[in-house]
């Protein structure tokens, strides 16, 4: 039902034997700014844009990952196909990439003076999306050379594609003979991604490289036999994100754990940044469940707790194990998708994106502290 990669509209570039046969899609096409956030935040937002884009019918410029670097005062955009495959995407649903979309169709069907940007309401002082103020904004649009002649304010219009006629809405207000390409400033996406379009995460497969990195790893590094791989988030900005957790109850991607309206509890401390005696008493309770864990695969941002973990472990016979430096971010990721348990953060849109995965494989997923049972409690320490 999803594959629907029909063109309906060809465009015939230059003359001769140097003409070119261009598909287009009369649909008409969307194009956003990852602007907010890092990977796990960009990926909720991939997914809902997706969602968007189907419940329109127009095709999915696929944005590259907006990427920060240390020591660089500019985002850097990352094409999509450097760490997923293009090929099942398209099997969702009709895409192309920005690159490509810039490349080869922009000139004909986005020209530089039709440039509007769209955004729920102003942005800034001025009457203006002003889509390119700001970091990773201005970076991101210029990577393209897009510049916008003018704003257009799109409120109170909304991205609820499931639970009401807003697509209709949508289509009816900017049809795509007049709006062949509506391009957002930020994501046309909620944050966290909505229950509705997680199913869309079966669309965002690893590429061969970095299945092929993950599988390399796990073959050159970790025993044979099963292993768990844990996320543990902790780095200076996670530490300060929690302080506030006692009241913001659905923190970030917590409602992967605890429902959209907390219809299965509230956000705690143990939740957010559990402490060692936390994650030693889940970890070891999976592994004496499980019966055929060899190891431990371990995913952070900041604190690994080696020692802490190789030490409680050695008594089972359980290994730790971790990427050498310097860390890829995705191949944490693919690794954790392929683990045979996995621990995950409720709070981290990073964890949930492993989570997600999982999901689709059929892969088990435990969170720290989550459900606040006994691996909450405050006499964690008997136990251990
Ligand atoms: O992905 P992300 O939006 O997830 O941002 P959260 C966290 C970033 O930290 C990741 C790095 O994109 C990675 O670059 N990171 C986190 C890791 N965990 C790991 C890991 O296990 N291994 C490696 N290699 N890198 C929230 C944001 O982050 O943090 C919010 O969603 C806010 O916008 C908050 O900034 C403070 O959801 O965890």
């Amino acid at each position: 039902m999803l594959v629907s990669v029909i063109f309906v509209s060809f465009l015939i570039i230059g003359s001769g034997s140097h003409s070119q046969e261009l598909s287009l899609d009369t649909n008409g096409y969307i194009v956003y700014c990852p602007c907010m956030g890092r990977f796990g935040n960009q990926a909720d937002h991939f997914l809902g844009a997706l969602g968007f884009a189907i419940a329109l019918n127009r095709t999915l410029i696929v944005p590259p990952w907006v990427e920060y670097r240390t020591g660089e005062v500019r985002s850097i955009q990352v094409p999509f196909d450097t760490y997923f495959n293009l090929t099942s995407l398209a099997e969702c649903h009709k895409v192309i990439t920005m690159e490509n979309f810039m490349k080869r169709l922009a000139p004909v069907i986005w020209p530089e003076e039709n440039r509007i940007s769209l955004c729920y309401s102003p942005r800034g002082s001025t009457e203006s999306c002003n889509a390119k103020e700001g970091n990773p904004f201005g970076p991101f649009w210029n990577t393209f050379n897009v510049n916008f002649t003018n704003s257009e304010f799109y409120g109170p219009f909304h991205y609820d594609v499931h639970h009401t006629n807003i697509a209709n809405e949508w289509k009816k207000k900017y049809p795509s003979v007049d709006w062949p390409i509506l391009a957002f400033t930020g994501a046309p996406a909620s944050f966290p991604v909505q229950h509705e379009n997680k199913y869309l995460q079966k669309c965002v497969v690893w590429n061969d490289e970095i299945q092929n990195k993950a599988k390399n790893f796990i073959k050159m590094t970790m025993p044979r036999g099963a292993f768990v791989g844990i996320h543990l988030r902790n780095g200076v900005d996670w530490v300060r994100a929690c302080e506030f957790i006692s009241s913001t109850p659905n923190l970030f991607a917590a409602p992967q754990c605890l429902g959209y309206r907390n219809e299965r509890g509230k956000a705690t401390p143990g939740m957010c940044l559990p402490n060692v005696d936390l994650i030693l008493r889940h970890l070891k309770r999976v592994i004496r469940n499980a019966k055929d864990v060899k190891s431990v695969f371990i995913a952070s941002d900041n604190d690994y707790m080696i020692h802490d973990l190789s030490n409680a472990l050695a008594r089972m016979e359980v290994t730790v194990h971790k990427q050498s430096e310097p860390v890829s971010p995705h191949l944490d990721l693919a690794i954790l998708g392929t683990a045979n348990y996995f621990i995950g953060n409720c709070i981290s849109s990073y964890s949930s994106f492993v989570a997600r995965e999982r999901n689709v494989k059929g892969l088990p997923v435990f969170y720290w502290g989550f459900p606040p049972d006994r691996l909450s409690s405050t006499n964690i320490k008997e136990e251990l």
